[in-house]
């Protein structure tokens, strides 16, 4: 496989967004029929995304799991059609789904369980030479935003990270194919996502390029000032990856990536 992830992606690179399945929070259904994944893959790599994120299990607050055949029935197909002609990563939590989508050409396994989910995950990911993800989430997607606490939430998500880093170096998989992401919006309340972000620097400090996935996220439209907000708008979104890209992140997980592409080369053009 290829060299180090912080070669193949570039500060600032832009990751799509593509959900296979018929109830996420930002994009709810519009992805859930293999023609329709697959046009938006197409689409979102011409419009200059590195890499598109596949995935047929919901995370967002409230979501129950998905079955294995479900996953599969979800993803496989559109990556089959895809045929490796689009960078791939894999949304998924689970060692089979990860297994058939590397055989499909997947370059990335995006996990938000950070190997805490399935015990088989990190061996399909080491011996594979995929990239990996480890993303930080207080408590389950069905219940993780009832009550989330921290003392400290930046200390107390680098120290995670930190821990999953090692276990996955543990397990084989060498640092050089590994991110990091904070989680926003995974077990975090309005005010614990914006100090996240206000202190992402010492999330980059650990080492690792930062993957963050604030698009449309519903913290967003709440600080925007409606309180029962389940999305925030494009252009928060925008401003959101900016603020991150400032404080060190490298790759951004959006849904619209024309504009995030144009906000971030602006951005990035900025001499410091
Ligand atoms: C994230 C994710 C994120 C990573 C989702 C949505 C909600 N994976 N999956 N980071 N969010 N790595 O579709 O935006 O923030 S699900």
């Amino acid at each position: 496989m290829s060299g180090p992830i912080e070669e193949r992606f570039p500060r600032p690179s832009v990751m799509g967004v593509v959900n296979v399945t018929p109830d996420s929070f930002s994009d709810g259904g519009v992805n859930f029929r293999t023609a329709d994944a697959v046009a938006s893959a197409r689409r979102m790599a011409e419009e200059g995304a590195a890499i598109v994120d596949v995935g047929g299990e919901s995370t967002r607050p409230g979501a129950e799991s998905v079955p294995l055949d479900e996953e599969l029935k979800r993803v496989v197909p559109v990556l089959e059609e895809l045929g490796g002609a689009v960078p791939v990563s894999i949304d998924t939590a689970k060692a089979e789904v990860a297994r058939r989508a590397i055989d499909l050409g997947a370059e990335l396994v995006n996990d938000v369980t950070a190997l805490r989910g399935d015990p088989e995950l990190a061996e399909i990911v080491a011996s594979s030479g995929a990239y990996l993800c480890l993303m930080h989430m207080q408590g389950e997607p069905r219940t993780m935003q009832v009550d989330p606490t921290y003392e400290d939430v930046a200390a107390e998500v680098a120290s995670f990270l930190e821990e999953r880093l090692a276990f996955a170096v543990g397990a084989g998989i060498p640092e050089e194919r590994i991110c990091l992401d904070p989680g926003f919006g995974f077990g975090k309340t309005v005010e614990q996502n914006f100090e996240l972000l206000a202190r992402l620097d010492e999330i980059a400090a650990l080492g690792r390029p930062v993957l963050v996935g604030l698009s449309r996220k519903r913290s967003l439209g709440r600080i925007l000032g409606d309180p029962d907000a389940t999305t925030g708008p494009l252009s928060a979104s925008l401003a959101a990856a900016v603020e991150a890209y400032e404080r060190g992140a490298a790759i951004f997980r959006v849904h619209d990536v024309r504009e995030h592409v144009e906000a971030l080369t602006v951005a990035a053009a900025v001499p410091r």
